[in-house]
């Protein structure tokens, strides 16, 4: 059965780590009929942690999808991981959502990454709901949880689904639409009417929700402002209106292990929850016209192969259709469709547009994709962050390197903020990820299945070299060598460019010294030089190079007489301007809780960096940016995490270069040439 498309509602589920996100879904999917049995995070068998790394951690590292039927609608809901090293799944879920349900623990309120998290809805505008949480724990408090989320984040925020007491007091929830207690036992839900106990504070949040409602509605807030009062059924149109045109944030109180305010949780996101066809952004889904889909995460199962996760963008997908991948043009043969549950594929006869589902082994088509009959059409990719921590890998045993190699390339298939470069200058494997948990268990996986051990190193700096001062210099090369001869004369004058050009040739030749067609070769040899290095073997930036004379012979000269003549002339040129090492400085952002600051801020010191301003997140929640040298920065993501009791996290981009003088340069010289001599 495909639903028509107004009748899907796709939900990410974001939050810090460890407020329920996985526990929600999983009993999202119990409620929905999906599943017989609750079963909990801890024991090993939730529908959403069931790769190994989840299970042996405890927390989600993937994001992982069900769908359920909820009174004639389709709910798809994607279960995000907490950690940040996991943000590229954060990110691709919320790519393909049209509505955020935040889990907040209802003991902690506010954490970090709901901090940082927030910050992203509120940047593309994504309507979303609070779910406070794990109601039932020791220190649960719902109006704290209330003051906190007005205190730290933007947003209207309305109760709609109010608890009836807190921890071991926790007996159910009131929903504000309907005026009915919920109260649980067992795992089930039944409903009755408000205890008198909570009758004051239920009529006092009850008038709040009127209000959010009726701000979605100029109607509504007309014969709200008369009459002070409205309709359970103008709640509920008002309600679904405010939160389409994100003007209210919906609050819903519950605990995901205990049942209790998920169904109510549902309720909402098919009441309010934009369709896909409603969303606002900048590619909406179009019910009409030929099938279109776009490719939001990509994973490998060990039956399957190549999972292409995709978004139907536009009309109605079926087995047969006719797609190519956009960015290349490449056919690809799609047999079947396929929804997830967790881990499992079924297979479905047709996808609606705005549904979520699955194609196996796609041969082109990869994460950010375009999957369409028109190869023109392209819509926009995921916007993700950096990666911020590298290491190098090689293979401890050489014969394993061809297995290093397909599992690199195959993790940064799955994951785009898993990056692997070859560094050609310093000849390494560079590994990028978002952080120390997302390599472990990358480096994990290769030990376990590919059964291949590597060794891991901090990546060498890619350093640079320039000059700070003028200076002139001649060249003369001259050989002869039985027959042919090679002769090149070249005078030139360099001096420092601005700011972060590279180089500039200015060829000054007046009256034929030099032959025309012997100018490229004087040009490549000047090059070539930069390329090599004069100092410690970095290339070299930041010149302009003059050819101001020279001399050719009429037999023996040649363009490559003239650039190996044109690379002597620079090299002592440069020997004379007053040559520095460059090193790359980095634009740091951290994120950490305020009472970490003073760590933070002297540790930066420390190494070096240079403080460029700090402000708010939200309260308590700072944002520090630095320029710090990246030599300086190599373990930061270890560093940091120990510094802030895990909590902190940064982003990371490269600056500009800038120069390296003393004790440390000499260091940097010495292990360069070092490395030369041991022939690396
Ligand atoms: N008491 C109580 N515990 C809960 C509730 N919801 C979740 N938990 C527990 O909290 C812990 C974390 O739950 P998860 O569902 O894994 O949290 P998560 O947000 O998916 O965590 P990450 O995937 O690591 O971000 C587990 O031990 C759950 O059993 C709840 O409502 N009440
Ligand atoms: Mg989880």
């Amino acid at each position: 059965m495909s639903t028509s498309s107004s009748d899907i509602r796709n939900v990410a589920i974001i939050g810090h780590g460890g407020t329920g996100k996985t526990s929600l879904l999983e009993q999202a999917l119990v409620q929905g009929g999906e599943v017989a049995k609750f079963a909990p995070v801890d024991g090993g068998k939730s529908v959403s942690d069931h790769a190994s790394e989840e299970i042996a951690r405890g927390i989600s590292v993937h994001t992982a999808m069900g769908h359920l039927q909820w009174k004639g609608s389709k709910v798809n809901l994607l279960d995000t991981p907490g950690s940040a090293d996991f943000i590229g799944d954060v990110v691709a879920a919320l790519h393909v959502a049209e509505l955020a349900v935040v889990t907040v623990g209802a003991d902690v309120g506010v954490q970090i990454e709901t901090a940082k998290l927030w910050r992203r809805l509120q940047a593309a505008g994504t309507p979303r709901v609070v779910f406070v949480n794990q109601m039932d724990k020791e220190h649960a408090d719902f109006s704290n949880v209330m003051a906190d989320l007005r205190d730290k984040l933007a947003g209207n925020f309305v109760p709609v689904v109010v608890p009836i007491g807190a921890g071991d007091g926790f007996s159910g929830v009131v929903d504000l639409i309907s005026g009915k207690a919920l109260s649980h036992t067992g795992g089930k839900e039944s409903s009755g009417a408000v205890p008198d106990e909570a009758a004051d504070a239920v009529e006092e949040y009850r008038q709040g929700l009127i209000e959010g409602a009726a701000e979605g509605d100029d109607a509504l807030m007309e014969k709200y402002l008369e009459e002070e009062t409205l309709s359970e059924e103008e709640v509920r149109s008002g309600l679904a209106a405010s939160l389409k045109e994100n003007v209210v944030v919906p609050v819903v109180a519950g605990a995901a292990t205990l049942n209790a305010g998920v169904a109510s949780l549902l309720d909402l996101i098919r009441l309010a929850a934009p369709s896909p066809l409603e969303a606002a952004g900048e590619s909406p889904v179009s019910a009409d016209g030929e099938p279109s889909a776009f490719v939001f995460k990509t994973s490998l199962d060990q039956y399957s192969g190549k999972l292409s996760w995709i978004k139907v963008m536009s009309g109605r997908l079926t087995p047969d259709a006719d797609l190519v991948t956009t960015r290349d043009g490449k056919k690809e043969r799609i047999t079947k469709l396929f929804v997830l549950q967790g881990a499992d594929l079924k297979d479905v006869p047709a996808l609606a547009a705005g549904d979520l589902g699955v194609l196996t082994k796609l041969t082109s088509a990869a994460t950010g994709d375009t999957l369409a009959q028109d190869s023109e059409l392209s819509y926009p990719p995921l916007d993700l962050p950096q990666p911020v921590h590298a290491v190098t890998v090689a293979a401890e045993s050489k014969k394993d390197e061809d297995k290093l190699g397909q599992f690199l390339s195959r993790a940064a298939e799955e994951d785009p903020t898993f990056r692997v470069r070859y560094n050609g200058e310093t000849r390494e494997t560079v590994v990028s990820t978002m952080g120390e948990l997302q390599l472990s268990i990358a480096l994990e996986r290769l030990k376990n299945n590919a059964k291949v051990e590597v060794a891991t190193n901090v990546p060498r700096i890619a350093y640079r070299e320039t000059i700070t001062g003028s200076a002139a210099a001649e060249y003369q090369h001259k050989k002869q060598t039985g027959g042919h001869g090679q002769y090149a004369k070249v005078e030139i004058k360099i001096k420092p460019l601005a700011n972060g050009q590279e180089f500039e040739f200015v060829n000054q030749i007046v009256g034929g010294a030099i032959s025309r067609g012997y100018i490229p070769g004087v040009e490549k040899g000047l090059r070539e030089g930069m390329a090599g290095g004069v100092l410690a073997g970095f290339p070299v930036m930041g010149i302009e190079a003059t050819l101001v004379d020279g001399k050719e012979h009429s037999v023996d000269s040649s363009e490559l007489a003239f650039a190996l003549a044109a690379r002597g002339a620079l090299r002592d040129a440069v020997e004379q301007a007053k040559p520095v090492l460059l090193e790359p400085v980095c634009d740091l952002t951290v994120y950490a809780e305020e009472q970490y600051l003073g760590d933070v801020l002297s540790d930066l010191s420390g190494r070096r960096g240079r403080i460029q301003g700090q402000e708010p997140v939200s309260a308590g929640i700072l944002e520090i940016k630095a320029l710090v040298p990246q030599a300086e920065l190599l373990r930061y993501a270890i560093d940091l995490k120990s510094m802030t009791s895990g909590t902190a996290s940064f982003e990371l981009e490269f600056a500009h270069y800038a120069p390296l003088t003393g004790r440390l340069a000499e260091e940097v010289i010495k292990r360069s040439q070092a490395a030369e001599a041991a022939g690396r």
